[in-house]
């Protein structure tokens, strides 16, 4: 009964028969089919999103999006965010319906195309939801698309997907990609920012991955963040930290396939886990978490 659920699917969790025609899963934006009730969910959350992101954003993120037509008062244009984008760094943003298979996902990103879902979140799941939808993409990830360093990173996961996939290191490919595009910090000279979409995109946790006592923020290190599960139905427990963008740049030189074998034969580490060898900023107290399980057994 789809009304008890009370929830509504995109992409690949919709199911077959709402696949696509076009095998790449690309479809039309729609721009002019947004109502305005959907351009005011965009205002709300462009608005107090914008006023948490100083002192907190990194300054290629708050930069990206000084550049870019990205405004409080309407859904941007994907069309008009590619032309900006393809002159900066060559990428553009085309629409997909929601999350897409990985092979699909992969191969637009290996050719510098964002894929971007182009619905909105509903004004009662304002905070959280799981599939991507067109505030954590264009909010999250396009600003950052200006930086070049992100640019050909995001490239080199795309291509490294395929591969990945033929290796059979999916997870292992997949957690560096959560760990920084997604939920990255970076030390900034006064301080830790975070520059991953899903915070950024996040009104609570881009607060909580900063300020929170909780959550571990730990020395990025690859072969370490390959061997660590993430979580994706709450706030991370530990944040990772690279030196700058440019470090990701390091990763699109490297061949991952030794690296993969170093991460298998490591063992698994759980999300909150903290190493005697990890360099560690700061030491989470795990009091969230603990909460919520607490909360959740009772
Ligand atoms: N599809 N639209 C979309 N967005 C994603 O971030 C995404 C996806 N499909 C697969 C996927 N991510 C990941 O699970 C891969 O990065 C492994
Ligand atoms: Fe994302």
């Amino acid at each position: 009964m789809e009304a008890l659920t009370d929830k509504a699917l995109h992409g690949l969790a919709a199911g077959e028969a709402a696949r696509p025609e076009n095998p790449d899963w690309t479809i039309d934006q729609g721009w002019d089919r947004y109502t305005e009730a959907e351009h005011a969910t965009w205002k709300t959350l462009f608005e107090r999103q914008t006023r948490l992101l100083p002192g907190r954003a990194c300054d290629e993120f708050v930069q990206g999006m000084r550049d870019l037509p990205i405004g409080a008062d309407r859904i941007p244009d994907f069309r008009e965010l590619s032309d900006v984008l393809m002159k900066r760094t060559g990428w553009q943003v085309v629409a997909v319906p929601g999350l897409v298979p990985d092979d699909v996902f992969f191969e637009h990103l290996a050719n510098r195309r964002f894929p971007s879902g182009n619905f909105i979140r509903r004004p009662q799941e304002l905070d959280y939801l799981e599939e991507p939808d067109v505030f954590h993409d264009v909010f999250g990830h396009v600003p950052m698309l200006m930086s070049p360093a992100i640019a050909d990173f995001i490239q080199a996961y795309g291509q490294g997907g395929l591969r990945a996939q033929q290796l059979g290191c999916l997870p292992q490919l997949a957690r560096v990609y959560w760990y920084t595009v997604e939920f990255g910090l970076l030390q900034q000279g006064d301080g830790l920012r975070l520059y991953g979409a899903g915070i950024a995109s996040s009104y609570t946790e881009s607060q909580f991955c900063l300020e929170s006592p909780s959550p571990n923020r730990i020395r990025f290190d690859l072969e370490r963040v390959m061997r660590t599960h993430y979580r994706i139905d709450d706030f991370q427990e530990s944040y990772f930290v690279i030196r700058d963008l440019d470090e990701l740049l390091d990763f699109t030189r490297i061949d991952f396939a030794p690296l993969y074998d170093a991460a298998l034969r490591g063992p698994e580490l759980q999300p909150g886990d903290v190493l005697a060898q990890d360099r560690v900023f700061h030491r989470g107290d795990g009091s969230y978490h603990r909460q919520q399980r607490q909360r959740n057994a009772a």
